[in-house]
């Protein structure tokens, strides 16, 4: 009983949240890196505001971010000293390629996570490579438009090459987009979407989504030809759906909110567009424009494993209810009144972690990989300087409780879990940095002020407990 010998332990970050660096090492721009903290960043990661350059009006918290290019070695050391069995990275695009579209890699990019791979080796821990998250050169997105091009398949695909091939001895697990549904949420940020006056923006998105489910395809059949060995996966916002009540109508309108999310896996997992997506799109008119040749592609290279993020479930009412709206996500929801809430008013449901692994698990019959759960919060360190965050170790507590139900109870077949974020870094959603996940305490302020030291929180001794024990002393 418990959980497998080898379960993979460990935690997950994205580089624009993290390293800073961005003007280093020959780096090239992205997207991330011009969205600015602050009021406007919601209208520009939905790509309802242009910004492809920094301008002095704003703040870009990636830029600096928690400076983990400086900081790589310390920060792995930490979490070999908590028993990481994985460590869930992203690999900065413009670190490879800073335009995207060169022939040749840039060097000092691919030594950077030469470096990081070697540090990893060094405390047995084993990395997991998200390709994109919520990347993309803005070069690509000036000259080509981003993924609403189907030219950037080719840019991808040399990016996984290069990647694949230089680090065939380092990685064996990859993420091809990391939350691949977000296109349909943030579009700049999931695909460096931005869009113009009266255009049909659901007919954009899908075709944007058709590009990436291609490149995902072909990344997944050149990671298996470079080396037998690789696992790949895809990677999707989960959380189920739940009607508002049992209603009919706010049944059907939760059930089509999960098929809006399982979408994306239906086509990566089992290899084509599911007829309700088909009727669906063409219906409305946006069904993607395809190539002959690409329903062979995504039927032929389905993805080895099935990863997500798991943050909450969400609550669907059918039009005209009146419910109240739940706040902070980018997820629309209704107000669940029986969870209660985290600072930044997202649900608290752990039990729905455990649905939502039975409900994938029964769609898809592949192996599946938590890749991000966690609780962001405020956390004020002591005179000490000392963080004590029971309610980060609470909810994680409660949601690896769920998660050990699924696997020993309903035999969910589960690779890993990693943690969103074990060090502190900027929110994806918000760009603030008080909004904190990590294990390890940055010293870094909202202002941008601060020593950038490094701290163990409560909840470092707590997780290292957890991996000792695999599980069974929570
Ligand atoms: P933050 C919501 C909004 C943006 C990204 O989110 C999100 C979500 C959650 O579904 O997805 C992931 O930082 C994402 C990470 C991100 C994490 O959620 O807004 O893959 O990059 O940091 C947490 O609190």
């Amino acid at each position: 009983m418990g959980f497998p010998k080898n379960f993979l332990w460990g935690g997950a970050t994205a580089a624009n949240q993290l390293e800073g660096g961005v003007f280093e090492g020959g780096r090239g721009l992205a997207n991330v890196d011009v969205c600015p903290s602050g009021a406007d960043r919601s209208s520009v990661i939905a790509g309802h505001r242009k910004m492809l350059k920094m301008d002095d009006k704003h703040e870009y918290p990636a830029a600096e971010a928690v400076d983990f290019y400086h900081h790589f070695r310390e920060d792995i050391r930490l979490f070999g000293e908590m028993g990481f069995k994985v460590y869930r990275l992203s690999i900065a695009w413009t670190r490879i390629f800073p335009n995207g579209d060169e022939q040749e890699p840039n060097e000092e990019g691919l030594r950077f996570y030469e470096e990081i791979f070697k540090e990893c080796r060094k405390y047995h821990i084993q990395p997991l490579v998200t390709i994109s998250h919520f990347d993309c050169p803005v070069y690509l997105i000036e000259k080509y438009g981003g993924w609403r091009n189907r030219e950037m398949i080719r840019f991808y695909l040399r990016l996984c090459e290069v990647l694949f091939t230089r680090f065939k001895d380092d990685v064996t697990h990859w993420l091809t987009f990391n939350e691949i549904n977000m296109i349909l949420h943030a579009p700049f940020m999931g695909a460096g979407i931005y869009f113009k006056d009266g255009e049909n923006e659901e007919q954009v998105k899908y075709q944007a989504a058709h590009y990436e489910l291609v490149a995902s395809a072909l990344a997944t059949r050149m990671a298996h030809e470079i080396n037998p060995e690789n696992k790949v996966g895809c990677m999707f916002a989960a959380g189920s759906a739940y009607p508002y009540t049992c209603r009919p109508e706010d049944v059907w309108e939760a059930l089509l909110t999960d098929q809006e999310n399982y979408f994306f896996v239906d086509v990566q997992s089992r290899g084509y567009y599911p007829s309700y997506a088909v009727k669906r799109l063409q219906k409305k008119g946006v069904f993607p424009v395809m190539d002959a040749g690409d329903a062979e592609i995504l039927r032929e290279y389905t993805v080895d494993f099935i990863s997500f993020s798991y943050y909450n479930s969400r609550c669907i009412a059918a039009p005209g209810g009146g419910q109240e709206e739940a706040e902070g996500n980018l997820f629309k929801s209704a107000k669940n009144p029986y969870l209660s809430y985290s600072d930044w008013g997202w649900p608290i449901d752990p039990l729905g972690l455990r649905i939502t692994l039975n409900q994938v698990y029964d769609r898809y019959q592949k192996p599946l990989f938590i890749v991000e759960n966690g609780l962001g919060a405020f956390d004020e360190p002591d005179e000490n300087g000392y963080v004590v965050d029971d309610y980060r170790i609470e909810y994680l507590r409660e949601h690896i409780r769920a998660m050990k139900d699924a696997v020993e109870e309903d035999g969910v077949e589960l690779m890993g879990y990693t943690s969103w974020a074990p060090i502190d870094l900027i929110s994806a959603g918000s760009g603030e940095m008080k909004k904190r996940y990590g294990f390890i305490y940055v010293d870094k302020q909202e202002d941008g002020s601060g020593t950038l030291a490094r701290s163990r929180k409560k909840s470092f001794y707590w997780y290292k407990k957890v991996i000792e024990t695999n599980g069974e002393e929570l």
